[in-house]
């Protein structure tokens, strides 16, 4: 299988919590020292990424000063000049100081609510500063471990309240963000509001501004909730509102995962570069923005061992990518899918101009409509799937 190195053309991001992550969790401390946004920023140009994203506190840890921040920003901005690294989105961190323990929007303190406003619009400002267009919004925080805690339905008002105003401040300031809200069912909290895609969707049709929201889906938190991630990324699509994706590899319903894009269930990962690249109906691009991965190396790791993780990332989606095109390129997949029915899924079920009087007036639709016949009709799925794994094994 050939495939080339990773060029910013693939617009392959990084998190720089993901390659900064040093191995803490909830047992035991970190495995390996901090990573110097420098060096993340240098390491992963030379990889071949497109750019980084970041949550203010993995730039600017919380609580520096002026002087600090302004210090730490601008050999930021040198890194970026000198690689040539993008910064398409950014987020802000409302999870990790105890402070924010109940949660940031959703917060039941009106005053520590203005403050997490205050400290989003302070990112937004940076965000715009450096060129992104992606706001990205991961409330980790918001939800609760008992029923008993928060009304839902009121924690949903405040929510919406929150996001309203952001981005009307993006409005009014001129630039631009498109904001993305990020599912996942619980981890932190015990359960987390707006647990999956259809959840966060549904929620964005009650914003002033559902135009400009939409969403951030991550495969492990899909996958951690039980649901197929392909199909929730396909109904975000279906409804425009695939705003941003985060890549990484989970083993079914269990803790957040987050490792490497593909070392998880890699059928999924196979079926999701084949939608994201080739899934437009008729063929084609589906999603154009940024393949963002959203990852940690494994805690056993050695700082070494964390860049080729990163480069795992990339060359998976990449061989992914090669394979997806093998497997629609391949005559016998397209004459399995002839055999199966599924391009008339492509035809509506009335004709151009016919109502439901037709449908109606139709003897063949209903009364003479062999069921008994249609019943029996196989429709060869397996022989399908089977190309599947024999191209994404490589046997094809
Ligand atoms: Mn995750």
């Amino acid at each position: 299988m050939a495939v080339g190195a990773p060029t910013p053309q693939d617009k392959f991001t990084f998190g720089l919590w993901t390659v900064g992550w040093p191995g803490n969790d909830p047992f035991g401390p970190v495995t390996r020292g901090p990573v110097d946004v420098v060096e993340s920023v240098e390491r992963l140009a030379e990889l071949g990424a497109y750019g980084v994203t970041f949550h203010d506190d993995d730039l600017v840890p919380f609580g520096s000063d002026d002087a600090t921040r302004d210090g730490i920003i601008a050999r930021f901005k040198d890194a970026l000049e000198r690689t040539g690294l993008k910064v398409p989105m950014a987020t802000t961190n409302m999870f990790s100081h105890p402070v924010f323990k109940d949660g940031a929007f959703t917060a039941s303190d009106p005053a520590l609510r203005r403050y997490s406003l205050r400290k989003i619009m302070r990112n937004m400002d940076l965000a715009a500063e450096l060129g992104a267009e992606t706001y990205v919004m991961w409330g980790g925080r918001e939800g609760a471990e008992t029923d008993a805690a928060k009304d839902v339905q009121v924690a949903l008002q405040r929510y919406k309240e929150g996001i309203d105003l952001l981005v009307q401040y993006s409005e009014d300031q001129g630039y631009g963000l498109r904001f993305a809200l990020e599912p996942k069912p619980n981890e932190p909290r015990g359960d987390i509001f707006l647990p999956t895609i259809g959840h966060a969707i549904a929620f964005i049709s009650t914003l002033e501004r559902p135009d400009l929201v939409g969403i951030n889906p991550e495969v492990g938190h899909e996958q951690m909730a039980g649901m197929n991630m392909v199909h929730g990324v396909a109904q975000a699509l279906w409804q425009g509102k695939l705003f941003h994706i985060d890549l990484n590899g989970q083993h079914g319903p269990k803790y957040d995962q987050d490792f490497v894009f593909g070392h998880g269930d890699v059928k999924s990962a196979f079926f999701l570069v084949d939608l994201l690249e080739n899934g437009a109906p008729g063929g084609g691009e589906a999603y154009t923005g940024p393949r963002h991965f959203d990852y940690k190396p494994y805690r056993t790791d050695d700082p070494a061992d964390v860049w080729e993780s990163a480069a795992a990332n990339m060359r998976t989606y990449l061989l992914l990518k090669e394979r997806a095109a093998a497997f629609r390129a391949d005559p016998e997949v397209q004459e399995a899918q002839r055999a199966s029915g599924a391009a008339d899924l492509a035809r509506p079920a009335l004709a151009d101009g016919e109502t439901w009087k037709d449908l109606l007036a139709d003897r063949s639709a209903f009364e003479e409509y062999d069921v008994e016949a249609a019943a029996r009709l196989g429709k060869h799925y397996t022989r399908l799937d089977q190309l599947a794994i024999e191209h994404l094994l490589g046997a094809r």
